[in-house]
């Protein structure tokens, strides 16, 4: 029943994201190169998480789809800036060889530029046909911020600049919260914001999101030890080699596990305030709890 809800929101997602994505024309390579990482198959997960939290606090899917959109862009530029020899160096993304191996180096920045722009511009067209401005362009400042020097770029500067560093919990708590918490709060708070949520439903998500999006990369340290390339897409023990500072590194796999078990373990209770209404969101977080890849 969830599988199913999560695959029917999987494939809303892909629409809208093909909806957004423009025509191609010359020059193609660039057209190519983006479309190539964007529709490689990844969860959806940002997506989905914001639709959800709009739907929760009152929205539609009409209220949030480009922030959806331009949520899952902004992801995959920088899943495609961080395979790069400059950053990790990956060559195997979601299954398939990542986008500097297909197109080549200075193409494959040009791509991740290409969708981050995109996503602005998504943004800004959803605007005009947006029927609460105001709670939109919330959503939309909660995007912006997540992804810059305050949330995601800054979590990866930070994650690059101190590879081989002994373990430090505290550094570790800034790279998951910035690096990859951001745009998974991002995603819940922005969806909410789009659908004019009040203060009291914003904190309870934004619990909820500090939550998964802490679990979500503890699993992902764990599955880099643990998990298996044919099902994660993406080369493992690629952590350990770039002596990153992980979950693993700083507290061990046993701390881990249990650090990842509590965390969802707490992951429904944020959302009581919701009633049932929450449930996928709540079985979303088992899920992503559970996942192997
Ligand atoms: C280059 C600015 C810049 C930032 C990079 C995304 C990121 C920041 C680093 C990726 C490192 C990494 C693999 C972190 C683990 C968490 C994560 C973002 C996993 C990939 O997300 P999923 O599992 O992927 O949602 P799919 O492919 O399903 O979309």
């Amino acid at each position: 029943m969830f599988e199913k809800e999560l695959n029917r929101k999987a494939e809303e997602s892909e629409r809208i994201l093909r909806d957004y994505f423009p025509n191609e024309q010359y020059p193609q390579e660039i057209y190519r190169s983006a479309s190539y990482s964007l529709f490689a198959g990844g969860k959806r997960i940002r997506p989905i998480l914001i639709m959800e939290a709009c739907r929760l606090c009152g929205g539609s899917v009409a209220d949030c789809a480009p922030l959806a959109a331009a949520m899952e862009m902004i992801h995959t530029y920088s899943l495609i800036h961080d395979d790069l020899p400059c950053m990790d160096d990956d060559d195997l993304r979601r299954g398939k060889p990542t986008n500097h191996i297909m197109f080549g180096e200075a193409v494959a920045v040009l791509a991740g530029d290409a969708l981050l722009n995109l996503a602005y511009e998504t943004i800004l067209k959803g605007y005009f046909s947006s029927a609460s401005k105001a709670s939109y362009m919330t959503g939309a400042r909660i995007i912006a911020q997540a992804a810059g020097m305050d949330g995601m770029i800054g979590g990866q500067t930070s994650d690059i600049l101190n590879e081989g560093k002994e373990p430090d919990p505290e550094l570790l708590e800034y790279i998951h919260s910035h690096k990859t918490g951001a745009l998974i709060k991002a995603s819940v708070l922005a969806g909410a914001a789009a659908a004019g949520a009040g203060s009291d439903a914003m904190s309870a998500l934004e619990v909820y999101g500090n939550i998964i999006g802490l679990m979500f990369q503890i699993s992902d340290d764990i599955l880099d030890v643990v998990g298996h390339e044919s099902e994660l897409g993406k080369k493992t023990n690629a952590d350990a080699q770039h002596s990153k500072m992980t979950y693993p590194y700083v507290y061990g796999m046993e701390a881990s596990y249990r650090k990842a078990h509590e965390l969802y373990a707490n992951a429904g209770a944020a959302l009581n305030r919701f009633g049932e209404s929450a449930s996928f969101l709540t079985d979303l977080a088992e899920y992503l709890y559970k996942r192997n890849k």
